[in-house]
């Protein structure tokens, strides 16, 4: 099968034929339909994040269920699904509490063996590598969904939309009537918008630097739309706040400028949530002092705190029932062999959410 492969940070990815084992034991084999393009993807390709090369990046992917290993019984070939990122093994610390986004298999998450190029091992980048005309995945990153939802729509669930949603309903517990700022309202941040809006937020006010971003936003949402390049954004947040600050600011871009004015956007109690990747080298300072003094909170949010089998069938139902965006978050579609345009499209603003779409869409 053909794949998308990344030997060289920065460099050009190779789309050339791979081989693929069958499923083994709890596995699943399926045959993608669309894998959208997250910023997460490009990090990885432009940064040493922790995934062994050479890799097949991509974790937002759907598509359908073509064969099943032994002792799988909750899906079958001729399924849709959604495949979730990252390890899921229902047996650790987190998986026993309902968190699996944490989840952390005693030994390590186990090294991917089923991709190759002849003798080459190919890393399954998130445990998924969706750039590829296959994947096979443990049974429990797949979520079933109704067969009349387009997959192209449904694969934006797998991690752009669960982690946005997910960030505002899971991890912070927005309450309605609250106000909400979003800093990078791309992708992901659209979601945190859309996310906003289903608790009920009073005021969504989003920032970027890019107007047409700020557009979007809009239409998903926002009630208040910052330029950060033109004003400044705490100031401004504290002016539409009656000067007290917002009760949560979400930063979704990954820079230590934009976490630190998520921080300080917030009221005294109020919660500064990161949803953005940032470099490993990067570093915030804060005040233990005024942290202390403010009663603030910095929090993280890995994966919206998402749990994929409950909450993947409540964010189709939303779409269902057309409370939820999924088809306008889609900008632009790729085929596999455009898979680098579509890494410089995401780079250079211009798309709210690419899509790679596997054969006949
Ligand atoms: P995308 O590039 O679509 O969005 C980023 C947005 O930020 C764009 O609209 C930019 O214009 C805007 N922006 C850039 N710089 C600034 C700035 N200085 N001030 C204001 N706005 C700015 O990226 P995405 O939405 O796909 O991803 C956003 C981040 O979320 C990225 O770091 C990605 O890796 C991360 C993420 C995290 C998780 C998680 O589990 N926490 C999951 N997926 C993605
Ligand atoms: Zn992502």
């Amino acid at each position: 099968m053909k794949a998308a492969v990344l030997y060289e940070r920065n460099a050009p990815l190779v789309v050339e034929e791979v081989e693929l084992a069958p499923p083994g034991p709890g596995e699943v084999q399926v045959k993608l339909a669309a894998s959208g393009v997250c910023h997460s993807d490009v990090h990885h390709w432009r940064q040493e994040l922790g995934t062994p090369l050479p890799a097949v990046l991509g974790h937002e992917g759907a598509g359908v269920v073509e064969a099943v290993g032994p002792g799988v019984t909750r899906v079958r070939p001729g399924d849709h699904v959604i495949i979730a990122f990252g390890p899921k093994c229902g047996e650790c610390f987190y998986c026993l509490r309902g968190m699996p986004h944490l989840c952390t298999p005693p030994g390590g998450p186990p090294l991917s063996q089923r991709l190759r190029k002849g003798d080459l091992l190919i890393t399954q980048a998130f445990g998924v590598g969706s750039y590829a005309e296959r994947t096979t995945v443990p049974a429990n990153n797949v979520v079933p969904i109704p067969q009349d939802v387009p997959l192209a729509s449904a694969a934006l669930i797998a991690c752009g939309v669960a982690t946005g949603v997910g960030a505002v309903i899971n991890t912070a517990r927005v309450e309605p009537g609250a106000s909400v700022v979003v800093i990078g309202t791309g992708g992901v941040g659209l979601n945190v918008v859309q996310g906003a809006r289903l608790a009920g937020a009073a005021k969504i006010i989003a920032v970027d630097i890019l107007d047409h971003k700020l557009e979007l936003a809009e239409q998903f949402g926002a009630t208040h739309l910052i330029n950060s390049r033109r004003e400044d954004p705490v100031e401004r947040v504290r002016a539409l706040t009656g000067g007290l600050g917002a009760d949560y600011a979400f930063e979704v871009i990954g820079l230590p400028q934009t976490i630190l004015q998520a921080y300080e956007s917030v009221r005294k109690g109020g919660v500064a949530v990161i949803v953005g990747v940032a470099s490993m080298e990067a570093r915030i300072e804060l005040s233990p002092l005024m942290m202390m003094r403010t009663g603030r909170t910095l929090m993280g949010c890995a994966y919206g705190s998402t749990r994929p089998q409950v909450d993947f069938p409540r964010l189709i139902a939303l779409y269902q029932a057309g409370r939820l965006k999924l088809d306008e978050l889609i900008s632009r579609r790729f085929s596999l062999e455009e898979i680098n345009e579509a890494f410089h499209a995401l780079e250079a603003g211009q798309v709210a959410r690419g899509v790679v779409v596997y054969g006949n869409p």
